[in-house]
């Protein structure tokens, strides 16, 4: 593990901090995380991140750094080894698209997680995260489990953290299509990930 003098502020059910913590984790690298509540220090978050959102990083001289693939983009640059971003082209295109299609469960998501159960908004937003996910299916390697071949990498972080998520809120795993579950439950599979969502694990199995 190498530590790294880098503030992360997160919290802990959000699913974009901790796809953030199971990169840091394959990278091996160590960050200080904290737990922070954007609703309490609004205006402290709004001069570090114009989004308001957690994970904000803070590098060592207080310059911020946000968003979840952002800070991980950062992270791959100044520390490329273990690589988790493909040297290829087309599959870092891919790693791109699977992150634009991750970017459209964004509004169903907390929509989702926070409908009282049996409510008709929790229903329309499950369909809603289901009909989102196809959009990843062109992208996905036929054979593999993982989204881009035999190896787990950096596309593995894009959507399985957010399924993820909605599955530990109840989200029904066979409402996902077969080849995402697939690749959900292979994410899962990983230590990195799969520590940090121990009901959504279970609920794949
Ligand atoms: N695109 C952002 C999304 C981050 C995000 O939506 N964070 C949520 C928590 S999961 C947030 O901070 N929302 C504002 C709030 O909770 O007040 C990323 O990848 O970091």
């Amino acid at each position: 593990m190498k530590k790294l003098p880098i503030r992360v502020l997160q919290r802990t059910l959000c699913p974009y901090s901790r796809r953030l913590r199971a990169y840091v984790s394959e990278k091996q690298l160590e960050l200080e995380f904290v737990t922070f509540d954007p609703d309490e220090h609004q205006d402290e978050l709004a001069r570090m991140n114009p989004h308001h959102e957690v994970p904000t990083a803070l590098l060592p001289d207080g310059s911020p750094l946000y968003d979840s693939l952002l800070i991980m983009e950062y992270l791959e640059d100044a520390h490329p080894e273990p690589r988790l971003m493909p040297k290829d082209a087309v599959a870092r295109a891919r790693t791109r698209m699977l992150y634009d299609v991750a970017g459209m469960l964004g509004p169903a998501l907390p929509g989702f997680v926070r409908a009282p159960k049996d409510h008709p908004e929790r229903l329309r937003r499950a369909a809603e995260l289901a009909a989102e996910t196809c959009h990843a299916l062109p992208l996905l390697d036929d054979v593999s489990d993982y989204a881009l071949g035999a190896e787990f990498g950096f596309a593995d972080l894009s959507l399985p953290p957010l399924l993820l998520r909605a599955l530990e809120a109840g989200l029904p795993a066979d409402s996902l299509p077969t080849r995402v579950r697939r690749w959900v439950t292979a994410a899962a599979g990983r230590p990195s990930l799969g520590e940090l969502f121990p009901e959504a694990l279970a609920a794949l199995s």
